[in-house]
């Protein structure tokens, strides 16, 4: 996936006329947006073809899928076939379950995005222990898309060692959780941004001092 400037908006506003509008006013530096549960949730899978109508956007569904094989299938289709681009997996939940939503999104042309370890304090306790052995499941399963934690860069460097440069890592825990955006992108193909730029007064100012810091 190709990102514009490396930011991808976390869109995790729940009001769809608030979302579009923050959405707008970044839209002439930003063309890749993160959907996941506040807004899928509140405003229903609708929303992805309310973003294609007014941005010509790729679409990530956040929808961390964690569950058996068929399950997963069934959450990848419907989800992909409501417009999203890409769908993010977890990884902990095993080969098999991943392997079932790389085969939906093979079949339509689009892309599935392994998150191997989380960016939050609580994620050192289960997944980072489990985070080298999920990049290496994913690299056997041929998937060349990950998420990786902006505010660990260790374990960013690590997980970029274990799955090549040839694949496209996404970064979140930039800003607000206090990752830094310059620093990430050493790892990081595109880095994930939320409320630093939706709760930011001015949005689009927002996005130009990131940009400004990543030059
Ligand atoms: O902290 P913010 O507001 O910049 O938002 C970060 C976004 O990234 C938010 O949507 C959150 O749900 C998501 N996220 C993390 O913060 N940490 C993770 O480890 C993983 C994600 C995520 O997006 O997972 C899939 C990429």
């Amino acid at each position: 996936m190709n990102v514009k400037n490396r930011i991808i908006l976390a869109m995790d506003l729940m009001d769809l006329d608030q979302a579009i509008s923050v959405t707008e006013q970044v839209s002439d530096y930003i063309d890749t947006i993160k959907i996941g549960y506040p807004l899928a949730l509140s405003q229903g899978l609708s929303c992805f073809s309310k973003f294609k109508e007014n941005f010509s956007f790729n679409i990530i569904a956040d929808f961390k899928v964690a569950d058996i094989p068929p399950t997963n299938e069934k959450i990848t289709r419907v989800t992909l076939d409501a417009g999203a681009d890409a769908i993010i997996v977890h990884g902990m939940v095993g080969d098999d379950s991943a392997r079932a939503c790389q085969e939906v999104a093979e079949n339509r042309g689009k892309e599935i995005i392994l998150l191997t370890e989380m960016s939050h304090p609580g994620a050192e306790k289960f997944i980072k222990p489990l985070s080298e052995d999920i990049a290496r499941m994913g690299v056997e399963l041929g998937i060349t898309n990950y998420v990786a934690p902006s505010t660990r860069l260790d374990r960013l460097e690590k997980i970029r060692k274990l799955v090549g440069d040839d694949s496209f890592i996404i970064s979140p825990g930039v800003g607000t959780q206090g990752g830094d955006p310059k620093e990430t992108l050493k790892y990081a193909d595109a880095i994930i941004v939320g409320r630093s730029i939706y709760n930011a007064k001015e949005p689009e100012n927002a996005v130009m001092e990131i940009l400004d810091g990543i030059k």
